[in-house]
């Protein structure tokens, strides 16, 4: 089997990898400088000259992007290649205000599918596998971009799309799919499907890996998901305006590994923008190295993670950042203590009478925020004894309240209650800001 599809970049020294993205990031400082208005401005205002970038580490020096400097110069204001060099466009609709458009030129679309043909080969796949492409295929980057990464390391693409979810199942019995590659809702939903049309996944098909991301999940998710459908899930992470889905776990399951040549990642505290000590948590934010139509400087993606910079046991020297714990304003903030869904998940799926799904509703009584989380049982777990019902509740209530240290009410709802997603899952309903 092929364990790297560019062994000389994945596995190069650090300090080489480390100079590599200083002259990148230089090239790319004197190109924005003299070509794009935009960038011009930006540096002007906080008095940089791309002479003062002199060091990888004088990065720090440049000024942040935000995606609201997407939306100010929509469409395409940002762009720094002309209409006639761009070959694709994705759009991501966003759920406030204008969307964002990112453009790529036939080069951009190269490295993007380099760094997927990169990330897939890590995990283990390759000639002779079939992978069934269940992200939307359109204006979101998942479908296209997982597609052309699969094809390029030469495995078979079916290229499913979301919906449909029986039919879905149907072709990955029959064209003996390997690998799906979703979100991990979907594949929720995808397995429970298969139950009800009794199909068992683990024994009647050859799935034997999932690409999941997207989306926030948690490790316990992962074992369930992976001891239920026989299974090796894969977190896979990337937003559309660096691309589309660009990086993946490899076979260890340690972390993203984020290809340095391609970008230059730094985890900042998201009130300061100082760095965080190494290892600590904070807010991801990217340098694109090398993106010709929109290239992106220090841009605050808003997840929140941590980078390790220590070689992987893989072989792989560039940095993996730890799983995405959710967007900075996807946090809840509830009587003042700081919660995440992702952390909700985490503690819900330690529970092996609780299922697979939740949904979490905030709501302001008084001068205090009350959450509750709607939580599906175990089909096993199930009872229409009231009295073991309260008593499954007050656990969960307790377990919840020690995970999360806030106080949580907790409503156990009936095995295939709650809603199903095939793209990206919404498990917040914060009635506060309704
Ligand atoms: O979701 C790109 C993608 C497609 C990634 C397919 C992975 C697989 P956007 O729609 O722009 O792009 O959303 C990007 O989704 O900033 C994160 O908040 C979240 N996200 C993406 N992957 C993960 C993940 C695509 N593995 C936003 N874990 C990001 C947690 C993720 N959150």
């Amino acid at each position: 089997m092929v364990r790297y599809w560019n062994p000389q970049v994945e596995e190069m020294p650090k300090e080489e990898l480390h100079r590599l993205q200083y002259k990148l990031l230089k090239t790319l400082v004197y190109r924005l400088y003299s070509f794009s208005p935009f960038y011009h401005d930006r540096m002007k205002e906080a008095k940089i000259h791309p002479d003062d970038i002199r060091s990888r580490e004088d990065i720090a020096k440049l000024p942040f992007m935000y995606k609201k400097d997407l939306r100010d110069n929509y469409p395409d204001h940002i762009f720094t290649a002309s209409q006639d060099e761009l070959v694709r466009y994705h759009v991501s609709s966003g759920t406030t205000g204008k969307p964002t458009v990112v453009g790529y030129t036939q080069r951009d679309l190269e490295n993007w599918t380099e760094s997927l043909a990169r990330a897939l080969t890590s995990l283990g796949l390759g000639r002779g596998d079939v992978i069934q492409v269940s992200y939307g295929y359109g204006l979101f980057t998942g479908g296209l971009g997982l597609h052309y990464g699969a094809e390029r390391i030469g495995a078979t693409v079916i290229p499913a799309s979301i919906g449909n979810t029986e039919r879905q199942i149907e072709l990955l019995i029959d064209l003996k799919a390997t690998a799906i590659a979703c979100t991990p809702s979907y594949l929720l939903h995808i397995g429970e499907v298969a139950e009800k049309m009794g199909v068992n996944i683990a024994k009647d098909t050859r799935l034997r890996t999932g690409i999941l991301g997207a989306e926030p999940w948690s490790e316990k998710m992962r074992n369930r998901m992976q001891d239920w459908l026989g299974i090796r899930a894969f977190d896979i992470y990337g937003t559309s305006e660096l691309s589309g889905p660009l990086f993946t776990e490899c076979s260890e399951q340690k972390g993203i590994h984020v290809w340095g040549d391609f970008a230059l990642t730094e985890i900042i505290d998201p009130a300061t923008g100082e760095p965080v000590s190494p290892g600590e948590r904070g807010e991801l934010t990217m340098t694109i190295l090398q993106k010709e139509a929109l290239p992106m400087i220090r841009y605050r993606i808003g997840d929140i993670t941590t980078m390790e910079e220590d070689m992987c046991t893989c072989g792989r020297s560039h940095p993996r950042i730890t799983r995405i714990q959710g967007r900075v304003d996807d946090m809840l903030i509830i009587r003042g203590i700081n919660v995440f869904p992702s952390q909700v998940e985490h503690a819900l799926m330690s529970i092996p009478e609780v299922g697979r799904h939740f949904m979490i509703v905030v709501e302001r009584k008084g001068a205090l925020d009350d959450m509750l989380v709607r939580v599906e049982l175990a089909k096993e777990s199930f009872s229409d004894k009231i009295k073991d019902i309260i008593n499954i509740r007050k656990m969960v209530e307790h377990r919840l309240q020690n995970a999360l240290n806030v106080k949580v009410e907790v409503e156990i709802v009936e095995p295939g209650s709650l809603p199903r997603f095939e793209g990206k899952a919404k498990r917040v309903i914060d009635k506060r800001v309704m």
